[in-house]
């Protein structure tokens, strides 16, 4: 193995890495899987602690069709080239999965489709032969060499916020789990993400008072629409907090803890009330901060730049590095790029953009131009073509406002572009293009999700009107420059073929083109 030079090196077969080793093989690619653990999926075995998945598994639809099927099914992982997909809703009935199922689909994923990976293979260092500008891998005494490499390691380390007394308290990755061990308890539970209110959640019946504390107030996933914020699954102490049943959620900063025989005083400034600074006193204090990808593997003169307080890797529209060209990234550590407001942080999100990533690598390493059909270039043929997608599309519908499908028009012929990183169109953008995506309106984050009045968009006609929920829109842009918006109007059951949708598009197209 030592001297042989692959296309790809992937790290890490979690679900990113092993979904992009079966599109690499079946493009023909010469790749090799290396993971640290004996099993594919091995950041299921410990997460999430309390083995219950945030990603809904709504196995009964009512579709037939499998790509609306997949709008539903947040777990499975894409095939390059599969009719007959292993799919995650044949592994539970749950909505909300137990995690060691998931452990089981990945497995049979990676044996069905012969995902080339090498267990057990820890990477130690990454180094960059300064001749050949080889990317070399070293785990244990071997080395592994390739041109390109992809890191899908997930986020490997707790994001740790720094304040005296920190190296005090427990942390999310390794507290007990058991609600029996905080009995009567008072809790501090840190963080407002969901590792935080997965904890607290778990504690409700069992602790005396449990408050999870943070800067920034806790956002409602059903008023963002990103699945990383409060989830209704979790939030039983907000419930709870609202009805002055002890627990509570605090807003603002820990500045100090301390332990004494009395448990641990933490001082906590208040990011709204007058009180400023005030000691509290907790029996336990959880850390449940975050995570963050690992960067300490590569050697300095190939270590790639960060950002977002250095928890991920900085990244271009084509998942590449933004300082070290040929360094690619997928899965979970994509999330920068959408940063809590589309999907790529969660197996419904980047399994698309793992899918699209495939496409970037054969675009730019392997002469294969991104898969597209012709189609005439006038207003009834669009129409058609965009009306048939967004119907079906489980792609725009997860990554919203994230992926496109783009319409490149050229004299009489246009080409039809599937799901197209809507960074990376604008990046290098045609002479003539329109853009559709699958998005929210402006401002929808802003709005009561239960004001009907203000939601009152569906179905009628809205051509200069903006939809609040997801609806379809279409971008027309002129060597970049965007000259005319159409937004398809919302419907309920997100079926946009009736003539108030077909209509108002086609008419848009015939004044554009
Ligand atoms: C607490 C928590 C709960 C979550 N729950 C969900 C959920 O329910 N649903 C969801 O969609 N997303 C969830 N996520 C988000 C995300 O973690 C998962 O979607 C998924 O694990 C990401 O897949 P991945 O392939 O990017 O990385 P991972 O699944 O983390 O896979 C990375 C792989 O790389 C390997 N690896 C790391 N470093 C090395 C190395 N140096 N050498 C060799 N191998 C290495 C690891 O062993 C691992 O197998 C959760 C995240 C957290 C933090």
């Amino acid at each position: 193995m030592a001297e042989e030079v692959l296309d790809y090196l992937v790290v890490g077969a979690g679900p990113a890495g092993v979904q992009l080793g079966q599109f690499l093989g079946h493009a023909g690619h010469r790749y090799l899987v290396l993971e640290a653990g004996s099993a594919p999926g091995h950041f299921f075995e410990t997460f999430p602690r309390h083995r219950t998945l945030i990603s809904i598994n709504k196995k009964h639809t009512g579709y037939s069709d499998p790509e609306l099927r997949m709008r539903m099914d947040w777990n499975s992982i894409l095939a390059d080239g599969d009719d007959d997909p292993v799919l995650f809703t044949d592994y539970s009935e749950k909505l909300f999965p137990d995690a060691p199922d998931f452990l089981r689909y990945i497995a049979d994923y990676a044996a069905k489709h012969q995902v080339n990976v090498r267990y057990d293979t820890r990477v130690t260092r990454i180094r960059r032969e300064t001749e050949s500008a080889l990317f070399v891998l070293t785990a244990g005494d071997e080395e592994f060499k390739a041109r390109r490499l992809i890191m899908a390691t997930g986020v490997t380390k707790p994001y740790i916020p720094q304040f005296p007394g920190i190296e005090l308290i427990d942390q999310y990755v390794d507290v007990s789990v058991d609600p029996a061990d905080f009995t009567d308890q008072r809790v501090l539970v840190l963080g407002k993400g969901n590792s935080a209110f997965e904890t607290a959640d778990n504690l409700i019946e069992q602790a005396a008072v449990v408050h999870v504390g943070g800067p920034r107030p806790v956002k409602l996933a059903w008023r963002t629409h990103f699945v990383g914020h409060l989830r209704a699954y979790n939030a039983g102490i907000l419930d709870m907090y609202q009805l002055k049943l002890q627990h509570a959620i605090l807003d603002g900063d820990v500045r100090e803890v301390r332990k004494d025989a009395d448990g641990y005083h933490v001082k906590f400034a208040f990011a709204r009330a007058d009180e400023v600074i005030k000691e509290i006193r907790y029996d336990r204090v959880i850390g449940c901060t975050g995570f963050r990808f690992d960067a300490e593997l590569f050697d300095e003169d190939c270590r790639p730049e960060l950002t977002i307080d250095d928890r991920f890797p900085a990244q271009t529209p084509d998942w590449e590095s933004v300082n070290v060209p040929g360094l690619y990234f997928a899965g979970t550590i994509t999330q920068v790029r959408d940063f809590k407001k589309a999907t790529s942080a969660f197996i419904h999100g980047f399994r698309y953009g793992a899918r699209a990533l495939a496409k970037v690598l054969n675009e730019r390493h392997h002469g294969k131009p991104w898969p597209n059909t012709e189609l005439p270039a006038k207003p009834d043929a669009l129409t058609d073509a965009v009306i048939t997608r967004i119907n079906r599309t489980s792609a725009l519908y997860q990554q919203f406002g994230f992926l496109g499908d783009v319409v490149v028009v050229d004299g009489d012929t246009a080409r039809y572009l599937e799901e197209v990183p809507v960074d990376r169109v604008l990046a290098d953008p045609p002479e003539d293009a329109y853009v559709v995506t699958l998005d929210y309106g402006p401002d929808h984050d802003k709005i009561d999700p239960f004001d009907f009045v203000a939601r009152a968009a569906q179905d009628k006609a809205n051509d200069h009107g903006e939809g609040h929920y997801l609806h379809p829109i279409v971008r027309h842009y002129r060597r970049g420059e965007l000259v005319a918006t159409h937004h398809v109007t919302e419907n309920l059951e997100n079926e946009w073929d009736k003539e108030v949708h077909v209509e108002p598009l086609t008419a848009f197209f015939t004044r554009e083109m």
